[in-house]
């Protein structure tokens, strides 16, 4: 889910499969594998609304979804690609949506809420001025594999006050099939999401949780992206070999317990703001502190942080920030930045153990964003827009 600033965050909602992993997945099984469409449900094929996205024609608003899938499949080193099914049975509106949610039909729809009425619908009135789109997909019954989903997308920006055009539409939809194909919510260069700089939002990641600046760059995939999508569907041994490394980690607290559900950021030497890389620990809950990302070859340095504590429910990022009550939460890591490098060759596998602090100050950061989150209930902290 993609939503329009910091605050309106606190909304409580969930994807449609809970939990998330991030750094890459948004689910794993219970071996500890992404949770992903198989190779035989390639191309995955996804059919479109009938109807208008707010003032875009449809044909318009449907090149710009063929344009966002074609950017996934762009990944040279992942093994995805999807195929444009046609048109949907009709134009979707808030009084036939549910014709369209049933995930045993085969059919992968996005849907053009042209007026934002089905957010309203479903999340309440007014909500279409704070939700951007949402995604989602459903597993078979192993647990190991997508099945269906669908992308639903609000036209409301296309509108006053908002007015966006394809690029900004373009940035949304990328980020919505992210999720779509089982990508989580990754936490880089957050600093520059809310700076009034625009110049530097190119360096935020297309699966960040929320709107930044000006997201017109975000409809290109950063190296974060890249590298999780890699993660979840590598192409062949050898190509992936040929242009990633693999840091495969450990996150221990001080007392030499495993840390769960904080921020490991890899920074490349030389190329700082772009090529940062990130998992979150016991990304894949098996309660081991464990985190594993694939950089471009390079000397590397390592930060940890904690979980943004707006960023839970349908902004989640990693397994532990589902609610402000989660551990990501009530156990934040100090934000750390460690000296030692780390220099890792193409194809290569290095191993790293890192050790961070307690925020002594908890619970403190978990009951403060539950509180945030009980006064947003109340409708007390909606945002003025955009
Ligand atoms: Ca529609
Ligand atoms: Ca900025
Ligand atoms: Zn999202």
């Amino acid at each position: 889910m993609k939503k329009l600033q910091v605050l309106v965050l606190l909304v409580l909602l969930t994807h449609y499969a809970t939990p998330s992993c991030a750094g890459g997945p948004l689910l794993t099984d219970k071996n500890c594998n992404p949770v992903v469409f198989p190779a035989s449900a390639m191309p995955i094929p996804y059919s479109i609304d009938q109807g208008t996205l707010g003032s875009f024609s449809n044909s318009e608003a449907a090149a710009i979804v063929d344009d966002c899938f074609a950017t996934w499949q762009g990944v040279a080193t992942a093994r995805i690609s999807f195929k444009n099914a046609g048109h949907l049975a009709a134009d979707v509106t808030k009084d036939n949506v549910f014709t369209f949610t049933d995930y045993t039909d085969g059919i992968n729809p996005v849907i053009f809420d042209t007026d934002g009425g089905i957010i309203d619908s479903l999340y309440g009135v007014g909500a279409s001025d704070n939700i951007i789109g949402f995604s989602g997909s459903a597993t078979d019954d192993t647990g190991s594999y997508y099945t269906e989903g669908l992308s639903l997308l609000n036209g409301r920006f296309t509108q006053e006050p908002y007015n966006w055009g394809p690029e900004l539409f373009k940035a949304t939809f990328v980020h919505e099939f992210g999720h779509f194909i089982g990508l989580d919510h990754t936490q880089i260069n957050s600093q520059y999401v809310h700076d009034d700089n625009t110049t530097n939002d190119v360096y935020i990641p297309t699966m960040f949780p929320t709107a930044t600046d000006n997201d017109s760059s975000l409809g290109r995939l950063n190296p974060d992206d890249e590298a999780a999508v890699t993660m979840l569907y590598p192409a062949e041994i050898q190509v992936v070999n040929a242009v990633y490394g693999r840091i495969s980690g450990t996150l221990y607290w001080r007392s030499g317990l495993p840390a769960r559900g904080a921020n490991v950021v890899a920074v490349k030497q030389g190329d700082e703001e772009m090529s940062r890389f990130s998992s979150v620990s016991d990304y894949c809950m098996q309660g081991d502190g464990a985190f594993e990302m694939l950089v471009t070859p390079g000397t590397y340095n390592f930060i940890v942080e904690p979980i943004n504590p707006f960023f839970t429910g349908g902004s989640s990022v990693g397994p532990y920030a589902g609610t402000a009550l989660s551990l990501s939460f009530i156990f934040p890591a100090v934000t750390t930045e460690y000296e030692e490098n780390l220099t890792i060759a193409a194809g290569e596998t290095q191993e790293v153990q890192l050790v961070v602090r307690h925020n002594l100050l908890t619970p403190a950061p978990g009951l403060f964003a539950l509180l945030l989150q009980f006064l947003n209930s109340l409708g007390l902290l909606q945002t003025a827009g955009y």
